[in-house]
């Protein structure tokens, strides 16, 4: 167990007070940063289907900036984070190789929203995925995950550079810190609005 999991509080059950819940479905291209974002939020220990990359990706996945990276999700990522005393939020996180993509139709089901994940250094990447997405017209968000070497773009550079609509958020965040991952998810929820969220069983 690392210093981030072993000092998560461990709420294993709901608090009563929770009426609605929503699924969330995190996307983006390979190495973006979903299972750290889906990981330093959640309130559970996170589910991980990491695998150790191996040379069948070399030249295939784009590993610049990432020499760190040695493993890749190769199902999904799994967190939960109450939101407010009366929201819960389900966490998906989908798998970034482009050989995976097919699960994301998988994913998707039941998702009222989607947070995209955006590495500025490889922006290309995301013209892709996010085609994928209007295809699905899902409400989505978009979060710029900083990195040292990224540099500084406006969210109309971003706005601009994706050809986003005027409607769709775009907010910047550090994937590796709650506080800033939790912002990110606030965005799309206000983005998703109240009619989209789940009544829980009672
Ligand atoms: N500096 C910095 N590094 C980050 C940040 N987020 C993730 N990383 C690092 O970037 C790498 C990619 O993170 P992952 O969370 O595995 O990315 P992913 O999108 O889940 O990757 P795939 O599942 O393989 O598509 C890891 O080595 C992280 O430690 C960030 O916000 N800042
Ligand atoms: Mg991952």
């Amino acid at each position: 167990m690392d210093s981030e999991e072993s000092s998560r509080p461990e709420p294993a059950y709901l608090p009563p007070t929770v009426e609605r819940s929503a699924k969330i479905l995190v996307v983006g291209p390979f190495g973006v940063g979903k299972t750290t974002l889906v990981g330093s939020v959640s309130e559970i220990e996170p589910l991980r289907t990491e695998e150790v990359m191996t040379q069948a990706g070399a030249g295939i996945d784009d590993l610049r900036g990432l020499e760190s990276k040695t493993t890749t999700t190769v199902a999904m990522d799994f967190g939960r984070i109450t939101l407010s005393d009366t929201l819960v939020l389900y966490l998906f996180g989908a798998p970034g190789q482009r050989r995976f993509w097919d699960l994301w139709e998988g994913l998707v089901v039941g998702a009222v929203g989607l947070l995209v994940l955006v590495d500025t250094r490889r922006l290309d990447d995301s013209f892709e995925v996010l085609d994928q997405l209007e295809e699905r017209g899902l409400p989505f968000a978009v979060a710029v995950n900083q990195f040292p070497d990224s540099g500084r773009f406006s969210d109309e550079d971003i706005r601009e550079a994706l050809d986003l609509l005027p409607t769709t958020p775009v907010v910047h965040c550090d994937a590796r810190d709650p506080q800033s991952s939790l912002q990110a998810l606030i965005a799309l929820v206000s983005h998703v609005g109240n009619r989209s969220l789940q009544e829980t069983p009672a």
